[in-house]
């Protein structure tokens, strides 16, 4: 049987006389972190500080030994960061120049010193852009010369740390007469019957060649298996009736071992395992009245897409285990979400990403790695775009999860519209990849999942790639230039990326900018700052609603916190509102790479913005909404449940102090799995006047409609009482109870203000007089009444 040996122990990084021991995986960074010889990146400027690492060649060092009985012993990278040459004793063994692969090298009967020389990033792509010619990228940066996470090089919410290490494992494989070199399940479900086509492929030793082999795969209780003599062989499963997996909220995630072994006569060469799921998936792209759609279909059932994009979770992507994998998709799945975009100036994510969401029922949209820059299509480039297409394609195929393969972010967008079709000249740019090349990759080898051209893409060039009424759309004229109301000025048919940046919590600046007089503009505010008029376009968004605070940062902060989940909210209930034309909105973005402002709706530390319990509510099966339209003021209600929903709706008018000058009860019949807007009955409600508003509730849903900006609506000024009750049971976990004698608008404890690593399960809430909301805290230890008033926030009158 093929033995395994990691090459995780033993390392040492060369820094100047001295030999630095060093994790694998790992990375240059986080091996100087360790040895006390770098400050932290992500806190202050250090960003700056280490700038230097980057710049720098850097070796790793092992001793190598590999004595085994077995007839071939393989040194195995899976994956090299970046342009990296590897010797033993002297003698290279190869060179490499994507971190997007692995790479297997025959050292049989070999070892010694054994050592991997990194050339800097910039380096190596500054040299291949000499060779192939100059092309545009957003950034000043040689990203798309060379095959490396793009945002490495640093991005509108991420550092510039550029990394180089052996940031996935490393290890030994001994074997003899032939092992599995490939496997790739193709899962289709006709009917009720499901079927797994698995083709294999394997490498055989000299002595191994020809040899009769038995190859045997199994899944559900279903087995079979089937005698090689080459390299290739193709096993087929038939399983009757199948159980389902479904995205999450619409069915379970049942997931099956499926095994493959090699065998010969009795003795065991080589076992493959991985799960996979049961289900169909097609994106319908049919031609309707209002353009081209963009619809995912899974078993058959249409949805609408609650998603959110997914950048690399931390700058140095070695650090991210599979405990904080699950973590973060978690609180994905707890914002009910349903769909995760791996965007495309990240990486293809590790196994246990993609494990994660198979298990959580959270789909993945995975963008093939090209982002925001017109790519060269010359040598050496694309033979490394193809050999890696492949690798990760059959690598994530397994995964019922995966339910999308794109070909880029952006990049026919900015062809046709950043000014690079003249700048370009008739060079390469990265069409024939995301035109030619890849979907090639995918027809071939993972022929049962769809394929999107690019984010955003109308479907062909008889339309501007951005067409909101054509396929997929990015959204990002209303935060960069207008309010959020723009938001509802259009349906897409579907919004890959549109999203709203806000601070992150206040414990999370606090660990990143030690010792700040914090203000919006503040030294470190402005470094964790990375997009262009970041602070700019923050001040202005929060400004159309409100009095801008001047001098008081936490309510500069606690402003824009609540405009970011408002303006998530207006898109998000109009959009949904207008499925089936509408088919999905993906957020940009979940997560972040360190402590920053960015459009994140989790922050750099993992706490949360009250964004993500606004997308709870938003991405909920059913939603209720109030809405300005042409027609007057709208009542949306979303069901996306498998069952009717008979919604008795009561909708009043009513004034700050709880005055109901209307109250008119609405009784709408929403079918399962769709969505109705109706205007309100003005003449049985009338127009809120001056100081009215509007509240809709239904079966604990409610929404509430303000006539005007906040700044000019006559609040009173906020009375709450605030007490806190122990709960049974739980050490350390509390509820806060805030009960309004006023009305009390966008309510929001912040918890990392009672403790660092508190939580709360609730985010904003509007309380009208008389009413009360209960917070579940975690994670406080000493609770106490003064400390939970002192963590809420409201709106106040200006
Ligand atoms: C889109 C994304 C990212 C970027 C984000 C915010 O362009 O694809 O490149 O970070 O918007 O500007």
């Amino acid at each position: 049987m093929k033995d395994v040996t990691e090459l995780s122990d033993g390392w040492g990084l060369c820094h100047g006389d001295e030999v630095l021991p060093a994790r694998v995986p790992g990375c240059v960074h986080a091996d100087l972190l360790g040895a006390g010889l770098i400050p932290d990146p992500f806190i202050g400027a250090n960003e700056h500080e280490v700038a230097w690492v980057g710049d720098r060649a850097w070796t790793y060092t092992a001793r190598l030994t590999t004595e085994s009985a077995h007839e071939r012993t393989d040194l195995v990278f899976d994956g090299l960061d970046t342009a990296a040459e590897i010797t033993l004793d002297g003698e290279v063994l190869g060179r490499t120049r994507n971190m997007h692969r692995s790479y297997r090298f025959d050292v049989t009967g070999r070892g010694g010193e054994l050592q991997v020389l990194f050339t800097p990033a910039r380096e190596e792509a500054e040299a291949v852009r000499k060779a192939v010619g100059d092309r545009p990228n957003v950034y000043p940066e040689p990203s798309q010369y060379i095959r490396k996470m793009a945002c490495s090089f640093g991005w509108d919410w991420g550092p510039t740390v550029v990394t180089a290490g052996m940031w996935r494992p490393v290890r030994l494989e001994h074997w003899s007469t032939a092992r599995i070199a490939q496997v790739r399940p193709a899962v289709t479900v006709v009917g009720t019957r499901g079927r797994v086509e698995v083709r294999l492929v394997l490498e055989r030793t000299a002595a191994g060649a020809g040899r009769p082999l038995t190859a045997r795969a199994s899944v559900a209780g279903v087995d079979t298996g089937i005698t090689v003599e080459g390299t290739e062989a193709t096993l087929v499963l038939d399983v009757p009736e199948p159980e389902l997996w479904w995205p999450r909220g619409q069915g379970g995630q049942p997931l099956h071992d499926l095994t493959v072994t090699l065998t010969d006569g009795d003795s065991p060469l080589d076992a493959w395992r991985r799960r996979i799921g049961f289900r169909t998936v097609e994106v319908d792209r049919t031609a309707d009245e209002h353009g081209t759609g963009f619809t995912l279909v899974v078993n058959g059932v249409r949805l609408f897409t609650r998603g959110v994009n997914w950048i690399p979770d931390d700058v140095l992507p070695s650090r991210i285990t599979p405990e904080r994998y699950r973590h973060r998709l978690s609180q994905a799945a707890d914002a009910n979400i349903d769909l995760v975009r791996v965007w495309g100036g990240g990486i293809y994510e590790d196994e246990a990403f993609y494990d994660a969401c198979d298990e959580l029922g959270l789909m993945v949209w995975q963008d093939f790695l090209f982002a925001c820059s017109a790519y060269p299509e010359e040598q050496p480039l694309r033979g490394e775009v193809e050999a890696e297409a492949r690798e990760n394609v059959v690598r994530l195929m397994p995964h019922p999860s995966l339910v999308v393969w794109n070909g880029n972010n952006e990049n026919l967008w900015g062809f046709r519209d950043w000014g690079w079709e003249p700048e370009l000249a008739g060079d390469s740019w990265g069409e024939g990849y995301y035109l030619g090349l890849l979907p090639r990759v995918v027809a071939e080898l993972d022929p049962t999942r769809p394929y999107t051209a690019g984010s955003p893409w109308s479907g062909s060039w008889d339309h501007h790639p951005n067409d909101p009424a054509h396929g997929t759309h990015h959204s990002w004229e209303v935060w960069n230039r207008r309010d959020f109301a723009g938001y509802r000025d259009s349906v897409p048919r579907f919004v890959a990326e549109f999203g709203w940046q806000a601070p992150p919590a206040l414990a999370t600046l606090r660990r990143a900018l030690p010792g700040e007089d914090l203000a919006p503009g503040s030294p470190g505010m402005l470094h964790h700052q990375k997009a262009e008029d970041g602070n700019g376009k923050l001040n202005r968004g929060v400004a159309r609603h409100f009095a801008l605070p001047e001098g008081d940062f936490d309510r500069w902060h606690y402003l824009t916190q609540v405009v970011q989940a408002r303006a998530i909210a207006a898109g998000i209930e109009h959009w949904r509102s207008h499925w089936p034309r509408c088919a999905g909105t993906i957020v940009w973005q979940l997560n972040d790479c360190w402590p920053v402002s960015s459009w994140s709706a989790v922050d750099g530390d993992g706490r949360l913005k009250p964004l993500h319990h606004e997308l709870r509510r938003l991405y909920a099966d059913r939603l209720l909404t109030l809405q300005p339209a042409a027609e007057g003021v709208v009542l949306g209600l979303v069901n996306q449940s498998a069952t009717p929903w008979r919604a008795e709706v009561t909708v009043r008018r009513t004034t700050a102090d709880g005055a109901v000058s209307a109250r008119v009860p609405l009784t709408v019949e929403v079918a399962a799995r769709d969505a109705v807007r109706t205007p309100l009955p003005v003449d049985a409600l009338g127009v809120a006047g001056e100081g009215e508003f509007l509240v809709a509730d239904v079966d604990g849903l409610r929404a509430v409609h303000f006539p005007v900006p906040d700044r000019e609506f006559p609040y009173p000024p906020p009375r709450f009482d605030v007490r806190v009750e122990p709960v049974a049971g739980a050490a350390d976990t509390v509820d806060v109870v805030v009960t309004a004698q006023t009305l009390v608008r966008d309510l929001l404890l912040q918890p990392d203000r009672l403790a660092p690593d508190a939580t709360a399960d609730t985010g904003l809430v509007t309380l009208l007089p008389g009413e009360e909301t209960r917070i579940r805290v975690g994670g406080w230890s000493e609770p106490g009444t003064a400390a939970a008033r002192a963590a809420v926030f409201c709106v106040e009158p200006t």
